[in-house]
């Protein structure tokens, strides 16, 4: 099913918006996010890994003849570093990885290389946005006095570690590990990382702490950084479990009705909010169970299963069957949304991707389930003639469609569908870590550098 879905949302794409960055799926036209300034084809590069794994080898072929020809970093173009790096370097390095074309390897280096002045500031800490022409870098206005944002520049390192194995230089991995150590200098409050830190003072900014928006995938990349280096990542295996054990003290709940969900933080104030980008979290502490300090495995399989279930009833506890972009425990509510603008589905992946890593880990039935309920919803809401649509309100027995086909809903949401209801051989977590866009990088395994020096 979910090969046909891709189907759809591909033939879509390629009809009204080819080269363009995204589907606008109602009024059938291009759709482009200043996200990524000038830099064209998100959904080309980020669908490429998507298309081989489900051996769709036509549309690989066009997509791959449209990088070749048409992917162009020579713009004059202010984009977001982190966006570009997950969506773009981590397509290319998934396609390279899959494939073996050159092509892929030979742009994602050279888009790591338009990405290296963001890292020109006192810290090291790099700028939120960048003109990949001029190299001048600066911050989102609204982040908190100047501050770069802890998901964005957290969210490099898996990225960046291969960009150094690929081309053979070293400065792409010196620049990320620089980011660690930045972090490891600076006090933490409660043992937790604020998501706003000034890239010129080296200081924190506001005390928010969040595993959603703005903190999420900083945690998740600790955790693979450990795995994708073989588990010999020591401080990034560290930095991980002791975030974990914070987060459990102080930002992690359980409701009256007994489910499980976790809180933002703002200056040791909790917000009993969760969104729907914090639902990842459950596939993170599955995932992350194996290594547990203190025989701890046991209890972080069963604190991803009960997010799990907590974002399950996000979604359940909807009209559309569809969870909303954030859903509170307050005022006398459990797991629903209250505020008219927390309403809406924008096709996004992190429910699904974490009853794919619940399904991988555990083999309970009740994943594949749940991923089957969403299979149908999405179906029945978000499947329009021209593609599939984001949702205004999810609460609602009418769709009000937002009109945008995501880029990452090819990349993620249907990649993650798939492997839900593939066998586990197919890339396997031995060997595959999927990065925070879901494109899959191989664990460089320990005896890889002594056969590439045997070779030598
Ligand atoms: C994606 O770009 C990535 O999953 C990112 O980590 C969070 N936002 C979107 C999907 O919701």
């Amino acid at each position: 099913v979910s090969l046909q879905m891709m189907k759809h949302a591909w033939d879509n794409y390629k009809r009204y918006a080819w080269g363009l960055n995204e589907l606008k799926p109602i009024s059938k036209q291009g759709h482009s996010s200043n996200l990524f300034g000038n830099i064209q084809g998100a959904t080309i590069v980020d669908a490429l890994d998507t298309l081989y794994i489900m051996e769709m080898k036509e549309e690989f072929k066009e997509a791959k003849e449209w990088v070749e020809k048409n992917l162009d970093f020579n713009v004059n173009a202010e984009i977001s570093v982190f966006e570009v790096n997950i969506r773009f370097v981590g397509g290319l390095l998934s396609a390279y990885y899959l494939s073996g074309e050159e092509v892929f390897r030979k742009k994602a280096v050279e888009l790591g290389e338009k990405l290296l002045p963001a890292f020109s500031t006192p810290t090291g800490i790099p700028w939120a946005l960048l003109n990949i022409k001029s190299g001048i870098g600066r911050n989102w206005p609204w982040a908190s006095g100047g501050s770069s944002i802890l998901a964005e520049f957290g969210t490099l390192h898996l990225e960046f570690v291969h960009l150094s194995h690929l081309s053979g230089n070293p400065v792409f991995a010196e620049k990320v590990m620089n980011i660690r150590k930045v972090l490891n200098r600076l006090d933490k409050p409660e043992g937790l990382y604020p998501n706003y830190l000034n890239p010129s003072s080296g200081q924190w900014g506001q005390h928010h702490v969040s595993i959603g928006g703005l903190g999420d995938s900083f945690y998740e990349y600790l955790l693979k950084a450990w795995l994708m280096s073989d588990k010999t990542d020591e401080e990034g295996k560290k930095m991980y479990y002791d975030a974990v054990q914070a987060i459990q003290t102080h930002l992690i709940r359980k409701s009256s009705g007994g489910l499980t969900y976790i809180a933002e933080w703002k200056g040791g104030l909790l917000e009993h909010k969760m969104g729907h980008l914090t639902c990842f979290a459950g596939g993170m502490f599955a995932l992350g169970a194996d290594g547990a300090p203190n025989d701890k495995t046991g209890h972080h399989i069963e604190l991803g299963a009960e997010i799990a279930r907590t974002c399950h009833e996000s979604y359940d506890r909807t009209s559309m069957k569809l969870g909303p972009e954030a859903f509170r425990f307050d005022g006398g509510v459990e797991a629903i949304a209250t505020r008219q603008n927390e309403k809406y589905y924008i096709l996004r992946p992190e429910v699904i991707e974490t009853y794919m890593y619940m399904w991988r880990l555990t083999h309970d039935p009740k994943y594949r389930q749940w991923g089957w309920e969403a299979v149908e919803a999405l179906e029945k809401h978000c499947r329009v003639d021209g593609g599939y649509s984001g949702i205004r309100d999810v609460y609602n027995n009418h769709e009000s469609h937002d009109d945008v086909q995501q880029s990452f809903f090819l990349s993620e949401t249907l990649k993650y569908l798939y492997l839900l209801f593939s066998e586990d051989d197919l890339l396997p977590f031995e060997h595959w870590v999927f990065n925070t866009e879901a494109h899959p990088l191989p664990v460089l395994h320990k005896d890889d550098g002594n056969k590439e020096e045997n070779q030598k």
